[in-house]
């Protein structure tokens, strides 16, 4: 039983006071960036609904209270690039992408939701035209006024608005923005900075008064530290001073399963540490190969559009202890926050009339029993209170969500280890009951010869490490084709790749294969295409696989890259081999080239580009010919994809990969 009669030795006592202070909860989220919701979009109905529902449903998973979404800018952004709704001052498309579906989507489950946004790169346009290109300009206000229009036409309210992520701060450029949205209608989107680390905010924003007072919410990354256990998450006095919302407006980046843990953690001690009053998980959802970094981080995975497949793990009912149980605005209860003395904490929170309270508790770290007395006051109920568990150090998703049954204010609690408790007078909690489709592999052949998408959009499952490949009308054929339309360096984000690369496939039953695709490079000659194969990994500037280049200029080139010993399909975020995320995206790219030469190919007409794999066994074609025969060992299994000359436009079509008996 949950509740037991009070022992002799006296437990520790939780008082939640009604009238005791605290601030203003300004909710749970989660974070649609770096392309990591991108194979979301492709899921087959019903999975897709069900997934959606499993994210913002209330009283169904994780009942979402804020979806944070990056502003693309066609330049990689993490797992990789997504599309700008702005590419020149003259161009304004506000459908590309799946962010503004996704928000709707939100939208139509919760209409309460909260909608933050945030750009990580911009069209180069946008930009300082310096050697390392910044947001800083009035051209990306301008741009970013643009894209609340969209937001608008969408009939999406946006509540936050950030500046660069982990881009740190031009205080003037905050002003402007902060003056911009009043001019453009936009007054009620709440100005966040600065989306960086370690508080460094706090003293440009004391040095700049009009800074500070442009800033309405302190957004601070990964307050409880980086790919660690996230045990602590404090904050600095002088924050909590300024008399403004504090948000942990980014953390996670761990896997919806063993990330369960750590996020329970950063879920309360913002606030008992450091009086952050939301926080933001990224990804909401890892939507991405397994090709790309930070494999599974989210609150759930669903990186198999083909199957259907997707797992609702631990993370996302670790959010659901607070996010059923409570609503934005309400506030916390200061008199009922702090530590278990044998390992855990614990927070409150009431509704604003009083009518409702709820306590979540974590016993992650204890290795006994904690036992709590709680009692009630301040005008809060002195009813009866429902409990609900989800023991995390468990796999069996049957103990993940439970109601457990009732307890009374003047009970005292014993709480196991390794759970999480949500103590509640409210009701309407529920658990989803949706069941995943077995995973499967993408069957060969697969085949695109883009006539069946959207003009504009990206084809299934087709997804971009960098740059923007849309379909369009092709140039010199008849039907439609997939078109690199990027031809501007963007301001960069983590500077990785800077050239046009996309990817498709099956990273590990695609083995013995033959890839084919017609490609015709614009311009005079001194560009390239790719035809890449056994594409195993992404990192850094790095596509680990077997490329095969055609340039206008007739020189071919067949080469090996990969990833210095370094394999990003392995390192997940709790191996300690992969702190350190700047050191690593330093190390120099390996290539080496495996056969070479000439052959006349002409710009602006079409060819053929093959690449074979039959075990070892790597052959190369070009329209029909037989480039080279060579070797190679380094890449099992793998993607397809293709990749232009920076910042080319170039034209794709037919593409093919069969297997190889
Ligand atoms: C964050 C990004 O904002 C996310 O888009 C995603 O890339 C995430 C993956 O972990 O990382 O960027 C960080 C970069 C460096 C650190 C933390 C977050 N760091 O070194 O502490």
């Amino acid at each position: 039983a949950l509740a037991t009669p009070a022992r002799a030795a006296a437990p520790p006592q939780v008082t939640i006071d009604g009238t005791s202070g605290g601030r203003v909860f300004d909710g749970v989220g989660a974070l649609s960036a770096g392309a990591s919701s991108r194979l979301l979009v492709d899921y087959p109905e019903p999975q897709r609904s069900r997934i959606l529902d499993y994210l913002f449903k209330p009283g169904y998973g994780a009942a979402l209270q804020i979806l944070k979404v990056e502003i693309g800018g066609d330049t990689n952004s993490t797992d990789g690039a997504e599309p700008s709704h702005m590419r020149t001052p003259s161009d304004l498309n506000c459908d590309r992408g799946y962010e503004w579906w996704l928000m709707e989507q939100a939208k139509a489950r919760d209409p309460g939701i909260r909608l933050s946004a945030l750009q990580w790169g911009a069209p180069g346009w946008t930009g300082s035209g310096a050697a390392r290109p910044t947001v800083w300009t009035d051209r990306n206000i301008d741009y970013l006024i643009s894209w609340l229009g969209c937001a608008a036409r969408h009939h999406l309210r946006i509540d936050y608005l950030g500046g660069w992520n982990e881009g740190y701060s031009d205080g003037d450029w905050f002003v402007r923005l902060h003056q911009a949205l009043r001019e453009h209608g936009y007054g009620d989107v709440k100005v966040v900075a600065d989306d960086s680390f370690n508080w460094d905010v706090l003293q440009p924003m004391a040095a700049n008064p009009a800074f500070a007072a442009a800033v309405d919410v302190v957004g601070q990354h990964y307050v409880c530290g980086y790919l660690t256990d996230y045990l602590q998450c404090p904050s600095p006095a002088a924050a909590q001073a300024l008399g403004k919302p504090l948000h942990a407006s980014e953390q996670g980046s761990l896997p919806y399963d063993s990330g369960a843990a750590p996020l329970a953690r950063a879920l309360s001690r913002p606030y008992i540490d450091g009086a952050m009053t939301s926080t933001i998980n990224w990804a909401l959802i890892a939507s991405w190969y397994d090709t790309m970094p930070f494999q599974a981080s989210g609150l759930m995975g669903a990186n198999e559009p083909w199957s259907g497949a997707y797992v609702a793990g631990p993370s996302l009912w670790a959010v659901a202890h607070t996010t059923q149980f409570t609503e934005p605005g309400w506030r916390y209860v200061d008199s009922a926050k702090g530590y278990l003395d044998g390992g855990g904490s614990y927070v409150a929170l009431r509704s604003p009339d009083s009518r409702d309270y709820s306590m979540i508790a974590e016993t992650i770290d204890a290795t006994a029993p904690q036992r709590l007395r709680f009692t009630v006051g301040g005008g809060l109920p002195d009813g009866p209170a429902a409990v609900w568990s989800s023991d995390l150090s468990s796999g069996d998703s049957r103990r993940w969500f439970v109601r457990e049954g009732t307890v009374r204010p003047g009970d005292t609690l014993t709480l196991a280890p390794g759970h999480v408790y949500t103590l509640t007078t409210t009701r309407g909690q529920g658990r989803g009951r949706a069941v995943s489709p077995p995973p499967a592999p993408l069957r060969l052949p697969y085949r695109d010869g883009f006539g069946s998408t959207a003009l504009g959009s990206a084809p299934r499952y087709v997804s971009d490490l960098d740059g923007a490949f849309e379909v369009a009308p092709c140039d010199g054929r008849p039907g439609r084709c997939l078109r690199q339309v990027i031809d501007e360096q963007p301001v960069w984000w983590n500077g990785w790749l800077r050239r046009p690369v996309t990817v498709v496939g099956d990273l590990r039953s695609w083995r013995d294969y033959e890839a084919g695709v017609d490609a015709r490079l614009d311009g005079d000659g001194d560009g390239w295409v790719e035809l890449l194969g056994r594409v195993d990994g992404q990192w850094a500037d790095a596509v680990s696989g077997i490329h095969l280049r055609v340039s206008g200029s007739g020189d071919w080139q067949l080469y090996d890259e990969n990833l210095q010993g370094q394999d990003s399909r392995l390192c997940v975020p709790s191996d300690p081999a992969c702190a350190g995320v700047e050191a690593q995206s330093r190390r120099p790219v390996q290539r080496r080239t495996l056969a070479a030469g000439r052959t006349p190919v002409g710009a602006a007409t079409w060819h053929r580009l093959r690449l074979r794999f039959s075990g070892d066994q790597v052959t190369a074609y070009l329209d029909g010919r037989r480039l080279a025969q060579v070797v190679s060992s380094t890449h099992a299994s793998g993607q397809t994809g293709l990749a232009v000359a920076p910042w080319r436009h170039a034209e794709f079509d037919d593409l093919a990969v069969t297997p190889v008996a």
